[in-house]
């Protein structure tokens, strides 16, 4: 039992009635020891019950006197109870050597009242630490420019000791404060005492608490986790450096310091986003990364925003200086094809020796967009993938840092989504190290108006990660605070946040005037000493370094930046491909390239399928019992297995299977997807009496086959979608698919898709082959639930509507090469399968989106036969009309265009209405790139055919407004396409059934009615 335990039993027993009688029995029993015993007080070696002996007089008395010949003879808690009592006897009392004045005047005719003031002193102390434990952060010195609270409160709690009155709310007051108390075993303040007096217990627990450094972690609800960082705060002394440490802080200093300055002197009107009035950040990095490297981490991946993203490539990632001097000449032409990017958001990776620890160690800084926070999961996808491939499952060898400026770390919600899947299983990275660059500004705005939280920081308690804000103008506090963060994290793979509390010395930019809206912060600041005078300074005082040296270690650095700026100069063209973050050497070519331009086919042998199938529809495991209705659904697909056939789920199995069987990884992330929103999927399997025991099929197939990962995620679309973009850089052998629990949730990752997906590539020439599976279709569910927006992704696309390609070489892989993602709708379980295989056979990696059926899951029209994925089967970017319409093409009235699961529809209406020889109806499995070549040879085949697009979704989504002006530009704009669908419309769909099904009977009609079209101009 902890002391305080004791002390506080000891309270509540002595108020019970009868507990005299208790307490005498027990002290009379174990009255009588001997002088081992006494020295250890109780034969438990805890603190012994003070007030429970108090009352026996002779056990009293005899540690009385074995305390007077020496205080070392009795427990510290005796000692104690012995000092108090001299201390509150009338002066001359307190050397009154006789116990019987002193014990009898003040304990035995005193007591209990005395033992109880006692223990309740005790008490008081005991929770006067812990005030400080819980809430000293709030008065610690963390603003260097001492005009802000940190904590955007001035408000100073009551029960920090910030003047002699508030001993008063502890019962205690001015007397007490050379007492001597116990000091609980949940302190480590008293370094090697057990005791020390309340004035010093005061004095420690601000100098721990209440200095630069302000620690927020009593919210964790594990007692080892606290021990560890109270030992790491509280005990004496523990915030010393060596000389070398400090003189390799001052040299990181200078560095940071002195990048920005060159910058500034250089181009003094060009955006950087200077980091200046936090400069430690750089040294805080590399020291993070020095403990880490020492604890055997080999890779660590980052992400941060603009502000010091340069400096952080120049100085802790290692990037030439002179690649980042060239980016700044406006004349650099660009080498790579795409856009490029700023040169504030691009990435890089690197490897190299780690100078601390003389080890090998690969650093990346993940490209970003301008969207703070954005890269967050995508760093972590990233960092899940490198521990994953390198069998790291517990975070030793890889880890991620993340960096973020106070406004965003407060006000985006991709932050907290990061947050949760931290501890998630799939989905953690062990332990992220966050730092924020707290200048207390977002743009113009004011902490105050711009978070409702304390601290900036406070989204990170959710996960229980400690928070450690430090005065970023200390910069040995900040470095002590890298050292416990990496330490935390490698002690206890969790999250942890090092709050850099600093300023912003400029505007937002270089550009911006921060006199107009924060006049006096910035009075303040222009006073400012830089850090790195104060530091250097110091140092001086002390001895650790001279003057002369301190200047010659700028001069130095100054003169590196000179030479590179020179020869930036010589650069004439800008490689974008220079700064990859996620290379893929064995991949491509020496220089990027694919290693060919061909796909092979991506059918499979007849035995592959058979296999397949066979574990698809069985449970690999013994005494492993299902739930009835999955038995079903096996015994179904057993039955389509028999006869050659494959449902949607049976095709999604044939791919994954296929792949895992040639090494390569397969992960399904996304709300549900082991059992499938649709509960058509069902990968992983549930032992109806063996809690947590399941079993995934998938995982049994072959002996030496690639891992499969399915998991459910956590509720977000953001957040994860993210990851698994990340993920997906980490290699080119895996098929990482996030699948949205309905299409149109996507929409809350829209960042993520409209930053990274659609336009990675051009702006970081990086590829990604990630796979969203976008759940899509009218079957009458209302505005939401209804369509995955097509047209979003289709407006995205960036093949030319006007233009018409020249089909050499292989043009299906071509248009692919050239495309920056692909965007296919498949009628068939075996054209989904192809699509699946054709993303890893290709010799590159695109973004593939494919909007996935709903009703079409089990429809019986909606199989595919063996045969449709057998050996030298591919994917079919279109599917012709194969009935009495194309056996005379000539006679064809109509030619329906169509995607999806209107094609279901419309075939059955046309064979209803008997139409199968005048309409013929194909089906564009392929949207983007657009087919071009195929649908030019449909087109000519039926030459006196109308063209018509037929579409379930209204005028102004779907995919008309993409495929019109290519149907035109195939027919060289001589013949018109005519449009049959839903009217436009604001919301995707109806929310009233009898309304989508007329919606439905009112354009099924015109594209029967032959005569639609007949006179209008179109
Ligand atoms: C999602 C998003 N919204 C808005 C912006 C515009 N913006 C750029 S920087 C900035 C302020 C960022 O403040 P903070 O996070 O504190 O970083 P600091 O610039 O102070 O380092 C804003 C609002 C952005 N880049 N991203
Ligand atoms: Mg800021």
């Amino acid at each position: 039992m902890s002391q305080f335990r004791a002390l506080a039993g000891i309270l509540r027993r002595s108020g019970r009635a009868g507990g005299n009688q208790w307490l005498q029995g027990g002290a009379g029993s174990s009255a009588r020891r001997n002088w081992a015993d006494l020295r250890r007080g109780c034969s438990s070696g805890a603190a012994p019950d003070v007030s429970a002996v108090a009352n026996s007089s002779n056990y009293v008395e005899e540690m009385y006197y074995a305390w007077l010949e020496d205080h070392h003879n009795v427990h510290e808690s005796w000692d104690a109870f012995f000092r108090n009592i001299q201390a509150s006897s009338p002066s001359g009392e307190a050397c009154e050597r006789r116990p019987s004045a002193l014990l009898q005047g003040r304990v035995l005719s005193h007591s209990p009242d005395m033992a109880q003031k006692v223990v309740e002193d005790h008490l008081a102390v005991h929770t006067l630490i812990r005030a400080y434990q819980i809430r000293g952060h709030h008065v610690a010195k963390l603003d260097p420019l001492g005009i802000l609270e940190a904590d955007l409160d001035s408000f100073v709690p009551s029960d920090l000791i910030t003047t002699i009155d508030n001993l008063g709310s502890y019962g205690l007051d001015e007397s007490d404060l050379d007492r001597s108390f116990q000091l609980p075993s949940t302190t480590f303040i008293g370094g090697g005492n057990t005791t020390l007096p309340l004035r010093e217990i005061i004095h420690r627990l601000k100098t721990s608490y209440c200095g630069h450094i302000g620690v927020e972690f009593m919210f964790i609800n594990n007692v080892d986790q606290c021990q560890w960082i109270r030992q790491k705060i509280e005990t004496p002394g523990i915030l010393q450096f060596t000389n070398s440490e400090k003189r390799t802080l001052l040299a990181r200093l200078i560095r940071s310091t002195r990048f920005e300055d060159f910058l500034a002197r250089k181009w003094s009107s060009e955006k950087r986003f200077g980091l200046e009035g936090c400069e430690v950040l750089i040294p805080a990095l590399k020291s993070i990364i020095d403990i880490s490297s020492a604890a055997g981490i080999e890779s660590v991946i980052m992400g941060m925003p603009h502000r010091g993203r340069l400096n952080v490539l120049a100085n802790v990632i290692r990037k030439e200086l002179d690649q980042i001097f060239c980016q700044f000449d406006p004349k650099l032409e660009a080498a790579d094809e795409g856009s490029g990017d700023v040169k504030y958001h691009l990435g890089m990776y690197h490897e190299r020796i780690n100078r601390e620890t003389d080890k090998n160690i690969t650093l990346s800084l993940m490209a970003n967009p301008s969207h703070l926070e954005a890269v967050d999961p995508v760093v972590q996808g990233k960092a899940k993938a490198e521990q994953f491939y390198r069998g790291d499952t517990r975070g030793k060898k890889v880890m991620s840092i993340l960096m973020h400026g106070d406004a965003a770390f407060a006000g985006q919600g991709v932050v907290y989504e990061t947050f949760h899947l931290s501890e998630l299983p799939s989905y953690t990275t062990h332990g992220t190290i966050h730092v924020v660059v707290n200048n207390q500004i977002g743009f113009t705005t004011d902490p105050r108006v711009a978070r409702s939280s304390p601290y900036p920081t406070d989204v990170a308690r959710v996960v229980n990660a400690p928070i450690f804000h430090v005065n970023a103008d200390d910069p040995e506090a900040v470095m002590y605070v890298c050292r416990v963060a990496a330490e935390w994290r490698s002690t206890f793979n969790k999250d942890v946040v090092i709050d850099l509390v600093c300023y912003r010395r400029f505007g937002h930019n270089e550009m911006d005037e921060p006199m107009f809206t924060q006049p006096l912060m910035y009075k303040q600041i222009r006073r400012q000493e830089h850090v790195l005078k104060k530091y250097s300074d110091k140092l001086i005082t002390e001895g650790v370094v001279t003057l002369q040296e301190f200047e010659e270690e700028v001069a130095k650095y100054d003169k590196i930046c000179e030479e590179a700026y020179t020869s930036s100069k010589d650069e004439k063209i800008l490689h974008i491909r220079h700064w990859l973050d996620s290379p893929w050497p064995d991949f491509f070519t020496a220089e990027g390239e694919p290693k060919s331009m061909a796909c092979v086919p991506t059918g499979l042998d007849e035995e592959v399928l058979q296999h397949i199938g066979q574990t698809a529809s069985s449970v690999p495991l013994e005494d492993f019992k299902i739930h009835p209705g999955v038995s079903r659904i096996l015994r179904g697909r057993a039955d389509l297995v028999k006869n050659r056939q494959m449902d949607w789920a049976l095709g999604e199995y044939m791919a994954f299977g296929s792949l895992l069987k040639d090494g390569i990884h397969v992960r399904l992330s996304g709300q549900d997807v082991e059992r499938g929103t649709f509960s058509h999927r069902h990968h992983v399997l549930h032992d109806q009496e063996v809690d947590k025991r399941t079993c995934v099929p998938m995982s049994h197939l072959w002996p030496d086959q690639a891992p499969y990962t399915v998991c459910n995620s956590s509720l977000s679309e953001y957040g994860v979608l993210g990851f698994e973009l990340g993920f997906a850089m980490a290699s080119p052998n895996a098929l990482i698919l996030w699948e949205a629990q309905f299409g149109d949730f996507h929409n809350t990752a829209q960042c993520i898709i409209d930053q990274f997906i659609s336009p990675g590539q051009a702006k970081w020439v990086r590829n990604n082959g990630i796979v969203l599976l976008l759940p899509h279709g009218m079957e009458g569910m209302g505005p939401e639930h209804s369509s995955a927006r097509p047209e979003r992704f289709l407006q995205m696309s960036k093949d030319d509507p006007d233009h018409f390609p020249e089909f050499s070489g292989d043009f299906e892989v071509q248009q692919l090469y050239d495309c920056n993602w692909i965007v296919v709708n498949c009628s068939t379980p075996a054209n989904y399968c192809h699509v699946l295989r054709r993303q890893i056979l290709l010799p590159f990696r695109k973004p593939l989106i494919i909007f996935t059926p709903k009703s079409l899951l089990r429809h019986p029209d909606a199989r595919s036969s063996f045969d449709d994925l057998a050996t030298g089967t591919k994917f079919k970017r279109l599917i012709p009309d194969q009935g009495p319409a194309s056996q005379s093409p000539a006679e064809v009235k109509r030619v329906i265009f169509c995607t999806g699961k209107v094609y279901y529809e419309l075939a059955k209406e046309r064979k209803l209405q008997k139409l199968e020889s005048d309409i013929a109806i194909i089906r564009l499995e392929q949207i983007s790139p657009f087919p071009f070549d195929l649908v030019r040879a449909e087109a000519e085949k039926y030459a006196n055919a109308e063209l018509v697009w037929c579409q379930e979704e209204h005028k102004n989504m779907g995919y008309y407004d993409y495929v019109r002006p290519r149907f035109l530009t195939v027919v060289a704009n001589k013949r018109p396409i005519c449009y049959v669908g839903r009217d436009p419309a604001a919301a995707p769909a109806t929310g009233n059934k009898s309304t989508h099904l007329n919606e439905l009977k009112r354009f099924m009609d015109t594209a029967f009615n032959l005569s639609a079209f007949k006179g209008k101009d179109l």
